[in-house]
């Protein structure tokens, strides 16, 4: 069996670990497609968080707490940089991590592209899966805002980090997906895959920007594998992050509900053939899309893999 996984950061990383535990136990390969909308370069090093979250957290070298980065970390670059006053001081990279973006900024420098940087880096990691980049080109998430009087596109770093999104927000863009084409074996795995899982990540600025890559979009809508959602709201509340406030710049309910429904059933141009609600929310109802009701914490690995399980059930596998 193949399953493919669209996934963002730190809630992605956490159910690719039950995904891999139960792929495990049925002999299935697993494929991440993950976001590069978050990507940045800062202090002249290209930085893509969500992948770095999904491969730290596979191979183990996470940060449990802070969520991204490495465990263990100290911070003394950060704080040289600051000495120097070099901008952004409201971005830190830590010493462990830095290595990573030098190996990384290197490779690109020499030509290599991200996918295949991707796979130099997991050499170490052995996340225990393929790790995709959704595409290779520049693909950058901007956010429209007010800030000191005047409107603005910033950075999606800049308004998740420095301003934690507490600004007036209009909407998000993303730059580059227009022309952006999917990684080598995007579509491949898509096509050859017996399930599509939308892991329970933000999907205004994780899932929106995979899908912005348009061939990405139609491989997944139109493709032959049944596409089964997670939904990341339990109740109405993301767990952590800011779902609520990207949410709510696209006047979407925060509920599992309003999440179910912006993705939008297959059959009227959606991508779901199937949506995982959590047990709080039973009375779920979405039209044109299949719901089941299961707890949805990710509170351990076993906990995870079932979640995983149960959504191959939705789709009629397994
Ligand atoms: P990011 O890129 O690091 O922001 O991470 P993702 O976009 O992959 O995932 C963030 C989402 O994970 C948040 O909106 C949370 O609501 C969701 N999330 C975190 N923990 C859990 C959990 O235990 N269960 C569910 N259902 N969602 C979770
Ligand atoms: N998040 C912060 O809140 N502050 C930081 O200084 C910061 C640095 C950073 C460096 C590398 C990396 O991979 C992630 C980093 N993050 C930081 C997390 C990141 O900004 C966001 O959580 C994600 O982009 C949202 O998914
Ligand atoms: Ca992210």
């Amino acid at each position: 069996m193949r399953i493919v996984v669209l996934s963002g950061g730190i809630g992605g990383a956490k159910f690719l670990v039950g995904v891999r535990a139960h792929a495990r136990a049925l002999g299935a390969e697993v494929t991440a497609v993950v976001n590069v909308g978050d990507d940045v370069r800062m202090h002249g090093l290209q930085i893509c968080p969500d992948l770095d979250s999904v491969m730290y957290t596979l191979g183990g070298a996470h940060d449990p707490e802070r969520g991204w980065g490495r465990v263990g970390e100290s911070w003394v670059v950060k704080e040289e940089l600051a000495a120097y006053g070099a901008e952004p001081s409201w971005f830190g990279l830590g010493d462990k991590d830095t290595a990573t973006h030098l190996v990384r900024t290197q490779m690109l420098a020499a030509g290599y592209p991200l996918s295949a940087v991707t796979a130099a880096l997991c050499a170490r990691w052995q996340p225990g899966l393929t790790m995709l980049p959704v595409t290779d080109d520049r693909l950058e998430t901007h956010v429209v805002v007010d800030v000191e009087g005047e409107r603005k596109a910033i950075h999606f770093q800049e308004w998740w980090v420095r301003y934690r999104g507490d600004l007036p927000t209009h909407r998000f863009v993303f730059v580059g997906a227009d022309a952006a084409k999917p990684a080598p074996g995007v579509l491949e795995a898509i096509a050859a895959a017996d399930v599509v899982l939308v892991a329970p990540s933000n999907p205004v600025v994780s899932i929106a920007p995979i899908l912005a890559v348009a061939a990405v979009r139609d491989a997944v809508a139109t493709g032959p594998a049944p596409v089964i959602g997670v939904s990341p709201i339990i109740g109405d509340s993301p767990i952590r992050g800011m779902a609520d406030k990207c949410l709510a710049t696209l006047d979407v309910p925060v509920t599992a509900a309003g999440v179910g429904a912006l993705y939008g059933p297959r059959p009227s141009g959606g991508i779901l053939d199937g949506w995982l609600v959590d047990s709080s929310d039973a009375t779920t109802k979405i039209d044109g899309i299949p719901t089941r009701a299961v707890p949805l914490w990710m509170s351990s690995e076993e906990a995870t893999a079932q979640m995983v399980k149960d959504a191959l059930s939705l789709a009629g596998i397994a």
